[in-house]
């Protein structure tokens, strides 16, 4: 079954939740307490303000008997594998090994074009393209559920970034999570004046992961259990609202779910603080757009960091742009539309050297 030698590169993108996963309620197979609901954004961005950030993960896979062991480089960096989050990430490997019958060892090469770590998805998008070139190296035809089920045991999120437009990870109920797998709600054209504008306050590396947050979230706060009392009733509106390409209604469901998630990380112990000065500044200069707008324009979301996506369409863009930039200290503004979810690249964009199986390190 494996494509002996051949090196097959892929490119995936972040995705931006609308409704949060925060939480899970098997650590081990990453099944998450609530369903969530996503934009798979394009990697294509277009700068407003500071530096732009194209939002795409490259990665080149091979499994060769020439590789003696398994190696795994990011940005140019080869990472340490006996870590226990990276042991855990990579052992996607090991589930998709089984599948294609080999225990070749894989060489795997795989660039961001944005800052890891800082709120953007980047596991997401990094397990996602990691899946999909991994699953064509070993001659695997998984269909696009398969392929979500295997992301989700590297990075919860990343079930999601398996699919371009509009996505619903789905809880599930089973305990081997066979049922735990995201979909496609709406595909990438769907809504096509719907926007994306993302602003850096910070491209810091964050203090608390995500994996370690929710867990402590999950364990210690009383305000977790009403969320999951509370979020299939904004799925529902949210549904509701992209069926009907209501821009008001899904900007004030996706603001209500990042605050609600933020609550329960700010009554988690120890408390956990994603936003920053800048971050709540945006919240309440948006609020006051909005107001004097007399309806909602747009809605902010922020994952576990302080820079927010703000979700808008395209005839108040430019509206909402001018309201950011008066803000002090906001580092950049770029913005981004529904994308079409990971694809295979041809052999101009490997990041491996198919004569050497060597990493080729750009810059
Ligand atoms: C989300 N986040 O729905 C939420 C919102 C962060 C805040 O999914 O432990 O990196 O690998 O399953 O997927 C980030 O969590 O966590 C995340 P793991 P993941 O996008």
């Amino acid at each position: 079954m494996v494509t002996s030698d051949q090196v097959f590169t892929a490119r995936g993108t972040p995705n931006i939740a609308l409704i949060k996963y925060w939480g899970k309620r098997d650590e081990k197979l990453i099944l998450p307490q609530n369903s969530s609901i996503s934009l798979t954004c394009s990697g294509d961005c277009t700068a407003v303000m500071g530096k732009t950030f194209k939002l795409y993960t490259t990665t080149s896979v091979v499994f060769s008997d020439k590789v003696k062991e398994d190696s795994f480089y990011i940005n140019g960096v080869k990472q340490d594998l006996k870590t226990k989050d990276k042991l855990e990430r990579f052992g996607v490997m090991d589930i998709l090994r089984p599948m294609a019958k080999t225990k070749k060892k894989a060489l795997v090469v795989s660039d961001n074009s944005f800052p890891t770590a800082s709120g953007l998805a980047s596991s997401a998008s990094g397990i996602a393209t990691l899946i999909y070139a991994a699953s064509s190296a070993l001659g695997l035809k998984l269909s696009e559920k398969e392929m979500s089920i295997v992301a989700r045991r590297g990075s919860g999120s990343a079930s999601r970034s398996m699919y371009g437009g509009i996505v619903m990870w789905r809880k599930g109920e089973k305990s081997d999570g066979s049922d735990s797998y995201a979909e496609q709600l709406y595909p990438a054209d769907y809504w096509p004046e719907l926007i994306d504008i993302v602003v850096i306050t910070s491209s810091a590396k964050k203090k608390v992961s995500s994996r370690a947050g929710m867990a402590q979230t999950v364990a210690t706060s009383p305000l977790y259990k009403r969320r999951l009392e509370t979020v299939e009733s904004r799925i529902k509106i949210l549904i509701e609202a992209i069926d009907q390409k209501d821009i008001g209604k899904l900007a004030e469901v996706t603001m209500i779910d990042s605050n609600n998630m933020h609550a329960t990380m700010a009554d988690t112990m120890p408390p956990i603080h994603y936003l920053n000065d800048i971050s709540k500044e945006i919240i309440y200069q948006l609020h006051d757009l909005n107001k004097s707008e007399g309806k909602t324009i747009c809605g902010y979301t922020f994952d576990a960091g302080p820079n927010p996506q703000i979700i808008t369409i395209d005839k108040y863009k430019d509206r909402v742009i001018s309201a950011l930039r008066g803000i002090d200290g906001v580092e950049s503004i770029f913005y981004t539309k529904v994308g079409k979810g990971p694809q295979l690249l041809d052999r101009k964009s490997s990041l491996i050297d198919p004569k050497t199986l060597e990493p080729i390190i750009k810059g």
